[in-house]
């Protein structure tokens, strides 16, 4: 008995903690070479996929480049808008807080148009929990855990079977020494 309630404790850690720790991912903007000109950052961007609540990181000696944001219009044209809208520490952190289509330049000289220097995204929603049976979000364990009440088959022996074995398993069964 109590090592089923244990059990769906250990479920409920892994489908719903564990999701929001790993879901934010920051990117650096042209891995290793940053920010600057002569860069493929559609090639870069290609395979990536940005979710709402990721991070975009460009990094730049400070002084050389700046990042605008942008609307499509003036990604395509190289529009610079006014300066006081630039972001210039040489490490500036763009949290990607809506869907859509997202546009950056450079501002400086000839940067863009020349350099090739800027950057467009699609920005996603993230995807709802995988393998959600039920889908309002429980407020608390202890509802989803009263939720569950078709018995689970037992572990029998009760160590090799944690999900997610390695960290989310060690961290769970500190808690539960912590609960008893
Ligand atoms: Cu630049």
């Amino acid at each position: 008995m109590a090592s089923n309630h244990l059990f769906i404790l250990a479920i409920f850690f892994v489908l719903t903690v564990l999701p929001s720790i790993s879901m934010a991912t920051q990117h650096i903007v042209g891995d290793n070479k940053g920010w600057t000109i002569n860069f493929d950052y559609q090639a870069w961007a290609k395979d990536k996929k940005f979710v709402v609540g990721d991070q975009l990181v460009f990094k730049y000696p400070v002084g050389v480049h700046n990042v605008f944001k942008v609307n499509g219009t003036g990604f395509q044209n190289c529009v610079v808008p006014p300066t006081n809208e630039a972001l210039v520490t040489g490490n500036d952190k763009i949290v990607l807080a809506t869907p859509g289509r997202k546009w950056y330049i450079c501002g400086v000289g000839k940067h863009c148009v020349l350099g090739g220097q800027k950057l467009a995204i699609t920005v996603t929603t993230p995807a709802p929990a995988p393998s959600s049976s039920s889908p309002s979000p429980s407020p608390s364990p202890w509802s989803a855990a009263t939720v569950a009440t078709t018995p689970v088959p037992s572990p029998s022996s009760s160590s090799s079977h944690w999900p997610a074995a390695s960290t989310a398993g060690r961290l769970f069964k500190r808690l539960l020494i912590n609960f008893h």
